[in-house]
């Protein structure tokens, strides 16, 4: 099978600005260092991260015992989460960070609240204690089903606190796919809300917890937050309010001296086949990964209002809204609801409003946007923004230069992060003090993880060529396993080259050494024995004016083997017609080659997301080849899109 081909021929670079550079909290002389032992010895380089970045109730004896593909990262150390995320910010150097925002939260009706350090430790404990008080152990498993405020960070926190393992079920799931995770993880305890508000209304979760709950044994209680007040329905002995359980219980409780490979949390990803996956991640390691990198990455200082706009229940909410930012004690601002809500500027508006000074999203996101319209940004003071960030799909050239304009008043640096749920912690990046960036590659690995881009062989492929996204050494913050299933682990990950993990991305490097993911390699298409990916097609399809979002799929075609067809949302202001589906592919011909052309081009004014903004292609596959019956559509994010897709024409 040849290697996969990179197309994209993107030549504009940006080099950090001196002045930033110089004040960032990693520059090009620390980056250089941390490389240098990262590649000659890179359990020193954690070891030392570990040290610098967390506080260590006992040191470890080993640093990593590694009998692929297990991994236990400092073994024998003891530490605790919550302790790191609030406790040492209110004693010693650090003590003055009590009344320091450590929440700035704002919900989609527009109410605000704001926890200090000192304040949201007091909830944690308290909680904690409720944990306790309903019969919670250190080892059991809390699965938490709640709406984006700041009870859900309360909860997590206070898990990690007594050392009772986390799973965060994303609200916006149903109680189908509420009830797989609650047994597949073992749960006694739910922690959950009334309800949430999203796009101006109130919607409901109890409803679903109820029915998932029907017939399931191992959960003995409800917690439930009374965030909307809507009526609800309670059982009894079952269900508590958490005000009530809150009012009487202790702000003192002490965290548990956990071991640094004590469970922290199992968190649900679905592949593109078969039941999702319980990615369990461990103490120590975890948060040495996602404490250093928010660090280094964001530039974290003492005065920034860090914006990160993913929800808890995908694993960027774990480590780059709660857990790596409170570590460094900074401020992290959490927001409930959708973008646009109550108008197109919202994100806009809460940016100058609270002077956010970080700003983290999906390309996804960044793309609606700029469908919405530059007015929106234009209305709005961005110039409290100083870094931004993107995670989660490939960022199109296009999208990122608006987004280095438009939001980044072009003095911004961007960090594009590549990283997955099972690598905890982001791993391919920019560091904004030293690595120049260009637009659509998350640049270089991090220091101390060893990326490559590997042939079907096994080789490094030789660039331009593309290939297979693996991590050669094993890092702190990498998934220890699949809940339950460790052959499934093994099989995953593990089986297509030995002793390497394989993240299931397609990848090319530049002359550079630089790393352009080109997306999952289920969705590579084979056109007439070229492999080719997605993003480069769309890429080239999002750089039209008319075109807002682009998604491809090959479909059997009997001259080709494969044909691409092109899902294509046009811009607001754009018709769609035949002579604009000429003109796509005319310049998707000019932009990459005739081998990439769409030979069938549909427009719809929606494409099939999860939740977190990643285009289901799979399903996509499916309407392109006239299957009435599509596959599981559990984490579909608008089920309405599919009919839509059904609709939109042919030709
Ligand atoms: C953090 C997260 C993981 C998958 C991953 C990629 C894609 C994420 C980028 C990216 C290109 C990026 N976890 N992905 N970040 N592709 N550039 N910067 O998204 O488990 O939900 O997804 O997301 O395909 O394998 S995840």
């Amino acid at each position: 099978m040849p290697d996969i081909e990179s197309l994209l021929k993107e030549k504009r670079v940006f080099k950090p600005d001196p002045a930033a550079a110089r004040a960032a909290n990693w520059n090009r002389k620390t980056v250089d260092a941390h490389r240098r032992l990262g590649e000659r010895d890179p359990q020193r380089f954690w070891a030392k991260m570990a040290r610098e970045h967390v506080s260590w109730f006992s040191p470890w004896k080993k640093v990593l015992v590694w009998k692929p593909p297990f991994a236990k990262w400092f073994v024998g150390g003891k530490t605790n989460v919550s302790y790191n995320c609030l406790d040492r910010h209110l004693e010693g150097e650090h003590g003055w960070r009590r009344n320091k925002a450590a929440i700035i939260w704002e919900g989609e009706p527009g109410d605000q609240r704001v926890l200090t350090f000192g304040q949201l430790h007091r909830e944690v404990c308290k909680f904690a204690n409720v944990l306790k008080s309903q019969g919670v152990k250190k080892g059991d498993r809390v699965a938490i089903y709640m709406p984006m405020i700041p009870e859900l960070a309360i909860a997590m926190l206070a898990c990690t606190r007594i050392g009772a393992p986390h799973s965060v079920v994303f609200g916006g799931f149903s109680a189908e796919a509420l009830r797989e995770r609650i047994n597949d993880v073992g749960a006694k305890l739910v922690v959950t809300a009334d309800g949430g508000y999203r796009r101006g209304e109130a919607y409901a979760l109890k409803p679903a917890v109820d029915e998932a709950l029907r017939g399931c044994k191992g959960v003995e209680s409800v917690v439930m937050v009374q965030r909307t007040g809507q009526p609800t329905n309670f059982v009894a002995g079952r269900d508590r309010w958490w005000h009530e359980l809150m009012e009487d219980a202790s702000a003192d409780c002490k965290p548990a001296k956990l071991d640094a490979e004590h469970p922290l949390f199992v968190l649900y990803t679905s592949g593109s086949t078969g039941k999702p996956k319980g990615i369990l991640h461990t103490t120590g390691g975890y948060l040495t990964h996602v404490t250093t990198t928010s660090k280094a990455i964001f530039d974290l200082k003492e005065d920034d209002t860090y914006w990160c706009t993913a929800d808890c229940g995908w694993i960027t909410g774990h480590s780059y809204v709660v857990y790596g930012i409170l570590a460094n004690g900074a401020t992290t601002l959490m927001y409930e609801g959708v973008p646009t809500h109550p108008g197109p500027d919202r994100f806009w508006d809460i940016i100058e409003r609270h002077r956010v000074s970080i700003f983290y999203t999906a390309p996804t996101a960044i793309r609606t946007f700029i469908r919405l319209g530059d007015e929106h940004p234009k209305k709005h003071d961005l110039s409290s923004l100083r870094l931004l960030g993107t995670v989660g799909e490939p960022i199109n050239p296009e999208a990122w230069m608006w987004y280095h304009r438009v939001i980044g008043g072009k003095r911004c640096p961007i960090v594009d992060t590549w990283w997955q749920t099972e690598t905890g912690g982001i791993a391919i990046t920019p560091l904004p003090g030293a690595v120049a960036t260009k637009p659509g590659s998350a640049t270089l690995p991090f220091p101390g993880i060893d990326a490559e881009v590997l042939g079907e062989d096994g080789e490094p492929v030789e660039p331009p060529n593309g290939g297979l996204l693996v991590l050669r050494k094993p890092w702190p913050g990498m998934l220890r396993g699949i809940w339950g299933d460790p052959k499934r682990y093994r099989e995953q990950y593990w089986s297509k080259f030995p002793k390497t993990y394989f993240a299931g991305d397609g990848a090319h490097r530049d002359g550079d050494g630089y790393f352009w993911i080109m997306g999952r390699v289920d969705d590579v298409m084979n056109i007439s024995g070229h492999r080719i990916g997605t993003m480069e097609v769309e890429s080239a399809l999002v750089s039209h004016d008319e075109v807002a979002e682009a998604a491809v799929i090959g479909r059997d075609d009997e001259i080709t083997g494969t044909a691409i067809v092109a899902f294509v949302t046009p811009k607001g202001n754009a018709t769609p017609s035949d002579a604009l589906k000429v003109a796509l592919r005319n310049h998707v011909t000019r932009q990459i080659g005739a081998i990439a052309k769409p030979k069938e081009i549909r427009f719809t004014d929606a494409l099939p997301k999860t939740r977190s903004g990643k285009i289901m292609r799979r399903l996509l596959r499916d309407i392109a080849a006239g299957r009435e019956q599509v596959g599981d559509t559990s984490t579909l994010e608008d089920y309405s899109v599919l009919a839509k897709l059904r609709d939109s024409d042919e030709g």
